[in-house]
């Protein structure tokens, strides 16, 4: 009785016989070909080679960071760090009815941005992710260009714990 192997060798020969180089070859780089016009077209995430070409530095991508590009003028700590998320404040607290507004610079679409900062109110410091960016801040002397306020003062429980930050606008 002949052997797997002895079955898998005559099969091999008989396609051997009826296959030539040249059309293995051709196959072969039809099947490259054909990788190489689909390969773009995969749902693969390449926000990181975006970023390589872009030149931008991952940090400024990272919502969870300081350095992200739209916390620039961000004095407060991140509510995505407290329960919350960039823009929506933690369970159990209230949002600030006055904000301070500043303006940042998104490196991957090289365009400037209006980004709103509004504290969350109503229950002690969160103590996460505290931030100091200043970017356009003036001292408190310059009372409608300085960051470093409680905006929850002007609600009725004015305990501040983090800080959402919302875009509102593209300048020109
Ligand atoms: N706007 C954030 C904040 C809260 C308290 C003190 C300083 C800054």
């Amino acid at each position: 009785m002949a052997s797997f192997d002895d079955h898998l060798e005559i099969a091999a020969r008989r396609l051997a016989m009826m296959t030539s180089r040249r059309s293995v070859l051709s196959r072969i780089g039809k099947a490259l070909l054909g990788a190489a016009v689909l390969a773009p077209l995969l749902p693969i995430d390449r926000t990181h080679r975006a970023l390589a070409a872009s030149a931008v530095d991952e940090n400024e991508m990272d919502p969870l960071k300081c350095t992200y590009w739209k916390h620039c003028a961000l004095d407060g700590m991140l509510c995505a760090c407290c329960g919350g998320s960039g823009h929506e404040c933690p369970p159990g607290t209230t949002v600030s009815s006055v904000s301070w507004v500043g303006t940042c610079h998104n490196g991957m679409d090289k365009k400037n941005y209006l980004v709103s900062y509004t504290d969350c109110c109503g229950r002690s410091s969160c103590g996460e992710c505290m931030c100091n960016s200043n970017v356009g801040e003036r001292p408190g002397y310059v009372m409608g260009r300085h960051n470093d306020i409680n905006w929850c003062v002007a609600n009725a429980d004015s305990a501040y714990h983090c800080t959402v930050t919302l875009v509102v606008g593209v300048m020109d």
